[in-house]
Formats: structure tokens, C-alpha cells, sequence
């Protein structure tokens, strides 16, 4: 197992802040990649600006920390998964009290891909941050904008999700949202020889779904097809074709009614 960390086994605290570092590493299985410390960027600690890339059959990269509570800050990270299975976390696997996301570009080839803009839970008053999510030619990737979960009070960032060649799941905030939980502005990208994508998490008006890879030109010439998902006997979600074979397309979710503002063309 291949462990590395940027600056310091431990936690930060106070207004302890973290350098920016150029990490690569590999090894056989599971390499855990830090940008900046182990454990959790507490009081006003920053995390420095990382590049981290890693190799492995199973990586795992936390773009900053393992948690951040307080006024921590997460730094601006380059994550890269190029092996075979990938859990990439912008910033942390936690984040709660004040705590800020970086802005991160997160992205991952291989088998199959976890991809956390910001963090798998962001609860308290935190705030995620505006991620590049990307996925490369993953058999599945699943992309979360922000996180698994944002919390009551906490909000999500304005992410923008790729998706790559293989089945892709994108939520462009959170899987789950608390009652009172604020999402970003989103931006869902397909394309060329992207297969079945799913978008779980679509709202019209803030969102925007870019299929301009397939040169539609007007949404006119789009071919969307309103679905009952739930066989409940009412349309509730809707397919979108992006080619006359239906080799590529996109399900959105929760929406059987999108217009041509959803869409970049
Ligand atoms: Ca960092
Ligand atoms: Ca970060
Ligand atoms: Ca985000
Ligand atoms: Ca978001």
C-alpha cells in the first residue's frame, strides 16, 4: 500500500496553512494520496493548492484533509485516479461547522470512480466549492458536484460535470439534500461515444445540460422522449437521444418537461 500526505501526519489547526505540492504515486493496490495533512484542518487552517495524481489498482486522494470543521479552508487540488478503481475527494470525506471547499478539478480513468467535488458529507454551515468533475473511459463513474449529503444549512458550489465513456451517474449537488440544503449552478457536459448517462439531480432554471459536442444547433433538433421511471402510470422524467441509433443518451431525472433554457446546444 502506497500512503502518502503533502505536509503533515496530523491535524492543523490555528492558521496553519499548507503548501502546494506535486505528488505522483503508484504501487500494486490501494495508494492514499493527502494534499495536506492526514487528519483535520481545524480553527483557520488553510490547504495549499495541490497536483496529485495516482497510479494504483485502488486509489483513494483527499484533495486537502480527511475532515474540516471550524474556519478551515480547502486549497485549490488537481486530482488525478488513473488506475483501475478511484475515490477522489476535492477536500475532504467530511466537512462541518464554517468549513469552505476549494475549487478543485477532480478526474478519473479506470474501471470504476467515485468522484466528491467538495466531500461525501457536507454538513453544519459549510460550503462547497466550484469544481471541474471529469470522467475518462470508467466503465461507471459516479460524480457528485458537491457531496453525498449537504446538511440543512449547508450549500453546495456551481460544478460542472464531464461525463466520459462509460455509464456515468452525475449529481451535480447531492445525492441527498436536507430540507433547507442550497445546490449550485450546474452544468451536465456529454460527449461523443458517451453511452447511457443518468443525472440524478437536474433543477431547471439553474442547471444547464451541455450537448453541444453533438451539434444540434437549435434545441429543435433534439430528440427527447418524456418517461415514467417509476411505472407509476405518469411521466415523470425525461430520455434525451444524442444520435439516430440511441447509442448515446442522457436520462434526466425528476424533469418530463425540459425547454430549450435547459439546454446548451
Ligand atoms: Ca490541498
Ligand atoms: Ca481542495
Ligand atoms: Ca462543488
Ligand atoms: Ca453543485
Amino acid at each position: 500500500m502506497a500512503f502518502q500526505y503533502g505536509d503533515l501526519d496530523g491535524n492543523f489547526t490555528g492558521r496553519q496553512a499548507g503548501r502546494g505540492q506535486t505528488i505522483n504515486i503508484g504501487g500494486d493496490l490501494d495508494a492514499r494520496l493527502y494534499g495536506d495533512v492526514t487528519g483535520s484542518l481545524l480553527g483557520r487552517s488553510v490547504g495549499g493548492n495541490d497536483h496529485l495524481t495516482a497510479g494504483s489498482r485502488g486509489n483513494t486522494i483527499w484533495g486537502d484533509a480527511t475532515a474540516m470543521a471550524d474556519h478551515a479552508r480547502g486549497g485549490n487540488d488537481t486530482l488525478i485516479g488513473a488506475g483501475r478503481f478511484n475515490t477522489l475527494y476535492g477536500d475532504a470525506v467530511t466537512m462541518g461547522g464554517d468549513a469552505r471547499g476549494g475549487h478543485d478539478r477532480l478526474l478519473a480513468s479506470g474501471t470504476s470512480s467515485i468522484l466528491y467535488g467538495d466531500a461525501q458529507t457536507l454538513a453544519g454551515r459549510s460550503v462547497g466549492g466550484n469544481d471541474v468533475l471529469t470522467a475518462g473511459d470508467n466503465l461507471v463513474c459516479t460524480m457528485y458536484g458537491d457531496g453525498e449529503s449537504i446538511g440543512a444549512q449547508a450549500r453546495g458550489g456551481n460544478d460542472r460535470l464531464v461525463a466520459g465513456l462509460g455509464t456515468d451517474h452525475l449529481y451535480g449537488d447531492a445525492l441527498t439534500m436536507a430540507a433547507g440544503a442550497k445546490g449550485g449552478k450546474d452544468t451536465f457536459v456529454f460527449k461523443q461515444g458517451g453511452g447511457q448517462d443518468f443525472i440524478h439531480d437536474f433543477r431547471s432554471g439553474q442547471d444547464k445540460i451541455d450537448v453541444s459536442a453533438f451539434r444540434f444547433g437549435a434545441f429543435a433538433n433534439l430528440d427527447i422522449q418524456a418517461v415514467d421511471t417509476d411505472a407509476d402510470g405518469r411521466l415523470d422524467s425525461s430520455v434525451v437521444y444524442l444520435d439516430a441509433a440511441h447509442a448515446n443518451s442522457v436520462t434526466v431525472y425528476g424533469d418530463a418537461s425540459l425547454t430549450r433554457w435547459d439546454f446548451v446546444v
